[in-house]
């Protein structure tokens, strides 16, 4: 998207979350701007003031809402919004296609790395593409990229830095320190993987780790493995809230966490293998009891 619209002008970056894109969108951009967004989840109980805001910037700039996420059931498009919507594929296919006709056939590469990122490989445009390509080549260039991404956590400036030698289809490999954040990123991940192990209790079919050295999406992942739940939960405590990923392979998560946002006072959804959500300390117990009270209205075929 940034190699796209880097040739009319300056773009500014910003790296944002569901729960945070209406604060964000309020802070960051003013009537007049074009916004392009991608890959942001539109959360249950904000999005209505995420809409809100896009379609009176949309009165007076170009918006573009790009996302695979399944949608809150009772969304309705809005009005001054191109919205790109489908559940098919990684929210890097949807771009690339978006933008394919404007730049070097070459930049499919950049939405192979994304979609293998997101573990949705096997679509047939992935398919397609990367057939294009020495297979080895790509998914090895994908993994430095996602491992040493990983390892940057949350230092923005950094990931803006990549994201920019990206837009100009720079290898990952050859992009800063990368390379040698995602040799460190395999250990750490190791290390995760064990500790999950070690660590991981089961309450009913939810498998649960509390505070992983790592991150919460890979630590519920392996939790869900090494518990052997239907379900496998991580979380980071921050303050009195619980950060949170889960995961499954039998039960719909998204709408099982959206069904108990609104019956809870929690924030969450996701995709129906893979989902997050924000709890705090007091709900917590609660939350998992609505869990193992619910999920088989949304076990999965
Ligand atoms: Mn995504």
């Amino acid at each position: 998207m940034k190699a796209y619209l880097g040739r009319k002008g300056d773009v500014a970056v910003y790296f944002t979350n569901p729960a945070g894109l209406a604060k964000d969108l309020e802070e960051f951009t003013r009537q007049g701007d074009d916004i392009y967004i991608a890959d942001i989840a539109l959360d249950e109980k904000t999005y209505k003031q995420v809409l809100e805001i896009l379609e009176k910037r949309g009165s007076e700039g170009k918006v573009v809402y790009i996302d695979h996420h399944p949608l809150p059931e009772d969304f309705r498009q809005p009005g001054n919004v191109e919205f790109i919507h489908d559940t098919c594929c990684s929210a890097s296919e949807l771009v690339f296609k978006y933008v394919e006709k404007h730049l070097d056939p070459d930049y499919s590469r950049i939405g192979l790395y994304g979609a293998i990122a997101d573990y949705i490989d096997e679509t047939p445009w992935v398919r397609d593409q990367l057939a294009r390509w020495d297979k080895r080549f790509v998914y090895y260039e994908a993994g430095v990229l996602v491992q040493g991404l990983e390892h940057a956590g949350r230092q923005y400036d950094f990931k803006r830095e990549v994201l920019n030698a990206l837009s100009s289809n720079t290898l990952p490999s050859s992009i800063g320190d990368l390379a040698s954040r995602a040799v460190k990123q395999s250990m750490l991940d190791e290390d995760l993987r064990l500790s999950v192990k070690r660590t991981v209790y089961n309450k009913g079919v939810v498998s649960i780790v509390e505070n992983p050295p790592g991150s919460v999406g890979r630590a519920a992942n392996y939790a869900r493995i090494y518990g052997g739940g239907l379900i496998g939960l991580a979380f980071e405590t921050r303050g009195r809230m619980l950060v949170m990923s889960l995961r499954s392979d039998k039960v719909d998560l998204n709408k099982l966490i959206r069904r108990i946002s609104r019956e809870l006072d929690i924030q969450g959804g996701g995709h129906p293998f893979a989902a997050g959500a924000r709890v705090s300390i007091e709900v917590f117990d609660k939350f998992v009891e609505k869990i193992n009270s619910s999920y088989r209205e949304y076990l999965r075929a």
